[in-house]
């Protein structure tokens, strides 16, 4: 999180350094800054909270100068506060930080035994003050970055200006991504291509240590040796258009609303429908005919969605899954080697938990794919083989069309295993086939349901507590329902197995707890009728989301029951996630919160 930019233009650069923080709000909206070199001064502008009060600061108090950097901050050290809020200066050298300088108090102390004090709360502002003391002996701007570089511990992606340097500006990169973007007579830097792409769709990505020295018309880059290095330059495709909300209140109902478009295009990606097979380029590389385990690793939602994963690549493909959430799996230790395949889930492809799980696999020789939503990411690029998700840009902070997306991906990958591992006949395949391709137009039906769903919502904004229950694929669904109740309403959510539920959370149920249970018609739905029997006896407060037999065989044991149509198995999970989201949302508009933005939350998380 936390998005960087930087910019030497031809014209005044603080608009265009928000134009790209606009773009860069989706990694952290705690703070926002720009600094800029007026008549080789260095100025700043800096605001606490969204972008917009930094917009409002910059009308008051515009700023001139056609050199400038900018950031957006998703805070890990220090408060949101605008003392704390990047650029950070010292001297005559300003900064703005992407990651966590890991050994920053042993470098405060440091500094401080030199005369230098530090004024702010964060880990950032250490590394001003040192590059400044390397000025201050003497040293160009570029000797004394190279000086202090090595002596930086933990992730970072950097940017520095420098006074009365009014065609310089030098970027690094050690754990969180940079991009150098070239104009014409001007030149960028930026977190992603998406920052850069109301400028230039010409982006060299730099790699691990490298760093970046800039001006108008050059770019000369170093690896973490000092050895300068070729990195090539490619052509973006992200689009230079600022997304918008078309008719909707918030970016999130937009997204919810796309699905059935959007896993359509993905479906049809992965699926040839004339031969009722799914068709998944890349898989070969996978080696997936012949592995004895797949390693699946996430964080959040994607997790999630690699649970459901497990469940279908174990029933479909005979294929054992093991399944960890990146922050632990990457400290581990897991034996993987030569033979494995391991596969990353992300959105952005940026989690940083994500992309060291993958490092650490690919550094013990396993083959890596990722089901990402964002193919010009670090872990895109990283990867051996890409399984892209066709979800286009997600705003919404909370994820709901790339969760859904990925599900999608995984079915088909479960399904094309299950055939190349001889598990499934071609009836069962192509059954399995035929219950994915229904699930846009059945998307579309359960998406009807939303004003009965906004209805039930309304209560439960009012509410302290919920839980979420489900059985085989829909456990993890009950999982995110809780998750996503938790991001956007900060209700106080959990996720059970139903069949867990009396081995110990039970003791939460009362009159005052709403109990969300998501169940199928399945083979085990009668399994959960007798557990929603145990809540009701107890005084819960159910709200059952079935299909239409379900209501007609659930007795009286739910106080409210939304109706989904009737579908496959496989499409169960893709398809019951869209009520899950929408209780959410509506919650969440009801008590009023920041829906696309939640507190304290980031889009893409690029720091541990
Ligand atoms: N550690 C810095 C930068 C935070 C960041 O990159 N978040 O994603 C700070 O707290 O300001």
């Amino acid at each position: 999180m936390c998005g960087i930019v930087g910019i030497l233009g031809n014209t005044d650069v603080a608009p265009r350094l928000v134009d790209a923080l606009k773009r860069l709000e989706y990694r952290g909206y705690d703070s926002a800054g720009v600094a800029t070199l007026e008549n080789g001064t260095l100025v700043r502008r800096r605001a606490e909270g969204k972008l917009r009060n930094l917009e409002a600061l910059l009308e008051r108090s515009p700023l001139a100068g056609t050199s400038g950097i900018g950031h957006t901050r998703w805070a890990t050290h220090g408060a949101p506060t605008t003392a704390n809020a990047h650029p950070h200066k010292a001297g005559g050298v300003a900064i703005v930080h992407n990651g966590i300088i890991e050994n920053y108090l042993e470098l405060r102390d440091e500094i401080a035994a030199r005369g230098t004090r530090t004024e702010t709360e964060t880990d950032t502002e250490v590394v001003a003050h040192l590059v400044n003391l390397e000025r201050e002996k003497g040293l160009s701007p570029q000797e004394a970055v190279a000086a202090v570089l090595p002596r930086l511990k933990g992730a970072f992606a950097l940017a520095f200006l420098f006074e009365g340097e009014e065609d310089l500006l030098i970027g690094a990169r050690k754990g969180s991504p940079l991009a150098v973007g070239h104009g014409e007579g001007e030149m960028f830097l930026g977190s992603d291509a998406i920052a850069l792409s109301p400028f230039t769709d010409r982006v060299t990505y730099l790699e691990e240590g490298d760093w970046a020295v800039v001006t108008r018309n050059s770019v000369r880059i170093f690896d973490s040796r000092n050895n300068e290095v070729e990195r090539s330059e490619s052509r973006s495709s992200v689009t230079a258009a600022l997304m918008d909300k078309g008719n909707y209140r918030h970016f999130m109902a937009k997204e919810i609303h796309e699905q059935p478009e959007v896993i359509g295009h993905t479906l049809s990606r992965y699926i040839d429908l004339g031969a009722k097979q799914a068709n998944v380029s890349g898989i070969e590389t996978a080696g997936f005919a012949n592995l004895n385990r797949l390693v699946i690793s996430a964080c959040g939602t994607a997790f999630y969605a690699g649970l459901v994963a497990k469940y279908w690549f174990e029933k479909y493909a005979r294929l054992p899954v093991e399944i960890d959430i990146a922050s632990e799996f990457r400290y581990r230790e897991s034996p993987i080697g030569k033979g494995d395949f391991a596969l990353f889930i992300s959105q952005s492809g940026e989690t940083a938990d994500t992309l060291a799980s993958l490092r650490y696999c690919k550094s013990h020789g396993a083959v890596i794919g990722t089901v990402v939503n964002v193919p010009e990411s670090t872990i895109a690029r990283e990867a051996d083989v890409m399984f892209q998700t066709i979800a286009g840009p997600e705003i919404g902070v909370a994820s709901t069309k790339a969760f859904t997306c990925q599900l999608a991906v995984l079915a088909t990958l479960a399904i094309h295993a299950g055939r190349i591992r001889g598990v499934l006949s071609p009836e069962r395949e192509a059954d399995l086939i035929e219950g994915l391709a229904a699930i846009p137009g059945l998307a579309v039906q359960a998406l009807k349901q939303e004003i009965a769903i906004e209805r039930l919502s309304q209560p439960l904004s009012r509410t302290a507590n919920a839980l979420y229950l489900g059985r085989g694929t829909n456990f993890p669904l009950a999982l995110e329902g809780a998750l996503k109740l938790k991001e956007l309403s900060y209700i106080h959510a959990e996720g059970y197995a139903a069949g867990e539920l009396k081995h110990g959370p039970i003791a939460l149920i009362d009159e005052n707890m709403p109990v969300f249970v998501i169940a199928p018609h399945d083979g085990i739905y009668e399994k959960t009728v007798s557990n929603m029997q145990e809540v009701a006896a107890r005084g819960g407060n159910i709200v059952l989301i079935t299909d239409e037999r379900g209501a007609a065989e659930c007795g009286d044991v739910a106080g409210k029951i939304v109706v989904m149509p009737d579908v496959h198995e496989i499409a169960a999970p893709i398809i019951y996630a869209l009520p899950v989201q929408l209780i959410a949302y509506y919650t969440a508009v009801f008590m009023g919160t920041d829906v696309d933005q939640p507190r304290n939350l980031a889009k893409s998380v690029t720091v541990e």
